[in-house]
């Protein structure tokens, strides 16, 4: 069964860089979310092309791959009752400059392609991506 109160995210190297960790998880635990899982760590180049396989045709790949290799993520499962859906409205839009007002990528993303925060985009792929992070033993 697919779980529907779990959603998955990752702080980018951007936010990182810029030391928003703190700043963010505070958002994001102030706007009703439980951390489930919580890590630091550095995608490699094959973690990174495995992770976003579904964008491996589009002409921002290889860079979105080079960015998201460049330094540490934070990677992170989340539940909250309609996880999915509510996170996505708490990051707000792919580009900050169409993100609304007090969203997570209005506040501290600086473009497209260096947008801080990801989140799943339906109940299967926070799965999948949950697990590509997590082990069971590391979900709590
Ligand atoms: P989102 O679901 O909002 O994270 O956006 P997408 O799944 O469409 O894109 C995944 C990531 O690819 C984005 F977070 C940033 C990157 N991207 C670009 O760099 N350029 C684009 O034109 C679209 C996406």
């Amino acid at each position: 069964m697919m779980r529907t109160n779990r959603t998955f995210t990752m702080l980018k190297p951007d936010a990182v860089e810029a030391n928003y960790i703190g700043a963010i998880l505070e958002k994001i635990t102030a706007a009703g979310f439980r951390i489930v899982s919580l890590k630091m760590t550095q995608m490699t180049k094959n973690d990174a092309e495995t992770f976003y396989a579904v964008h491996n045709e589009r002409p921002f790949f290889g860079e979105l791959v080079e960015f998201m290799t460049r330094g540490p993520i934070v990677a992170a499962i989340l539940e909250k009752e309609n996880a999915v859906n509510d996170f996505r409205a708490l990051i707000g839009a792919t580009n900050p400059a169409n993100a609304a007002e007090g969203t997570l990528r209005k506040l501290f993303a600086k473009s497209m392609s260096e947008n801080a925060v990801h989140g799943s985009d339906s109940d299967e792929n926070a799965a999948i991506e949950g697990a590509f992070h997590f082990a069971g033993s590391e979900q709590f």
